[in-house]
C-alpha cells in the first residue's frame, strides 16, 4: 500500500510525539505538513531538527486543501479542536482528533451532524487506551463471562503533577475522562448518572482547585465504577483498573519493569507521565488510524464516543459545581450512522 500523507494541526508536547512517532516508528505514512492556532509557533517548530523536512500551514483548513495530505492529526488545545474537525469533515480528510473531541458535549454534537451529513463516519477520537495491551486483556476477561457479572469497578488515575494554567475542570474533561470512556468500552454500556465527591485538598494543588476527587459513574445495568483523580500526586504516574464480578475479580496488570530487592526492601518502577505509561497504546493507536486512512475505512473510538465521554463529562463538572449532586445523563438518540 502506498504511504499516506499526513497533517499535523498543534505541534506542542502531544502533537510533537505524534510527529516523531509516525517518522521513527510507524509504518505507512509520512508527515507532509503541520500547522498550529499559532503559525508563529508552528514555524519555530518545523525548524528543528527532529521535524526537518515539513512544510508549515496557515490553518487546519489549509493542511486539509493540500492534495498529499490524506488525514490529519489533531493535537491542538482543546479550545482549538471543533473548528479543526469539522474542516476535516468537510473537506473529505480523514481525521484523528486526540480527546477530547470537543469540550462541551454540545459542540460534540455538532461534528457528528456534520459527519452524518457526508453519510460516512471519519473520525476516530484519542481515547488511547482502548489500544493498551493491558485494558484489552482485561476488556477480553470481562467480556467473556468467565468471572461472572461485573458489579463493581475501581481505577484510580493519578498524575504527579499538572502544567500551570490548569483549571478546574479539567481534572475531568483532561483526566477522569480516559476512565469514562474505558468505563462504556469496558462493559459496552452507557453511563446514565454521575456523582463527584470531594475529599481532604492536597496541599500539592493550586488555589481554586479541588484534588483529589472521587467521581462515581452508574452504567445503565447499574455497575458502579469509583474513579480517583488525581492531579497532584507528586510521586508518579500511576493507573490502576480492577473490576469485580459475580465469581472474582480482574485487575489491569502494571507495565512490567524489574522487580529490585536489596537492602532498601523489594520494590518496582512507577512511570512519571502518561506519554511513557502508554507509549505502546499511542503507537498501536496511531498506526491502526494510518491503516485505516489508507484503507478508506475507519475504526476505533468515534464521534459518538467522544460525545458520550464529553456529555458525562459535563454532567461530572454539574456535579463538581454543586458539591455532590447525582447528576443524570441523558444522551438522546444515536445516529444510525454510529449504531
Ligand atoms: C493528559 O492530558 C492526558 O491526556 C493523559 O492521558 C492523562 O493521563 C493526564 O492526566 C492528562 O493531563
Amino acid at each position: 500500500m502506498e504511504e499516506i500523507g499526513v497533517g499535523v494541526y498543534g505541534v506542542g508536547r502531544m502533537g510533537l510525539a505524534h510527529v516523531q512517532r509516525i517518522r521513527e516508528r510507524l509504518r505507512g505514512a509520512r508527515v507532509v505538513a503541520v500547522a498550529d492556532p499559532d503559525p508563529d509557533f508552528a514555524r519555530a517548530v518545523a525548524a528543528r531538527p527532529e521535524v526537518t523536512g515539513v512544510l508549515v500551514e496557515e490553518d487546519a483548513a489549509a493542511l486539509c486543501a493540500r492534495p498529499d495530505v490524506d488525514g490529519i492529526l489533531v493535537a491542538a488545545w482543546d479550545d482549538a479542536h471543533e473548528q479543526a474537525v469539522l474542516a476535516g469533515i468537510r473537506a473529505g480528510t480523514r481525521v484523528f482528533c486526540e480527546k477530547p473531541l470537543t469540550p462541551t458535549a454540545a459542540g460534540c454534537r455538532r461534528v457528528i451532524e456534520a459527519e452524518v451529513a457526508t453519510g460516512r463516519r471519519s473520525v476516530q477520537v484519542g481515547f488511547m487506551r482502548r489500544f493498551d495491551r493491558g485494558y484489552r486483556d482485561l476488556r477480553g476477561l470481562v467480556s467473556s463471562g468467565d468471572l461472572g457479572s461485573p458489579l463493581l469497578a475501581y481505577c484510580a488515575h493519578r498524575n504527579p503533577s499538572q502544567p500551570d494554567g490548569f483549571e478546574a475542570h479539567q481534572i475531568v474533561s483532561q483526566v477522569a475522562v480516559h476512565e469514562i470512556d474505558i468505563t462504556r468500552w469496558l462493559f459496552g454500556e452507557e453511563i446514565v448518572r454521575v456523582r463527584v465527591d470531594e475529599s481532604r485538598r492536597s496541599s500539592r494543588s493550586p488555589e481554586g482547585l479541588i484534588d483529589p476527587l472521587t467521581i462515581v459513574l452508574w452504567t445503565a445495568s447499574g455497575i458502579r465504577v469509583n474513579v480517583e483523580a488525581v492531579c497532584f500526586a507528586g510521586y508518579g504516574y500511576d493507573i490502576r483498573c480492577e473490576v469485580l464480578c459475580e465469581d472474582g475479580s480482574a485487575a489491569l496488570a502494571a507495565p512490567s519493569f524489574p522487580a529490585v530487592r536489596d537492602r532498601g526492601g523489594a520494590r518496582t518502577r512507577i512511570e512519571d507521565n502518561w506519554i511513557h505509561r502508554f507509549e505502546d497504546a499511542y503507537d498501536t493507536e496511531i498506526q491502526s488510524w494510518i491503516d485505516s486512512v489508507g484503507a478508506g475505512t475507519s475504526v476505533g473510538p468515534n464521534s459518538w464516543d467522544g460525545y458520550a465521554a464529553q456529555a458525562v463529562c459535563d454532567a461530572a463538572i454539574a456535579s463538581m459545581d454543586s458539591h455532590g449532586d447525582v447528576v443524570p445523563v441523558d444522551l438522546g438518540p444515536r445516529p444510525d450512522l454510529f449504531s
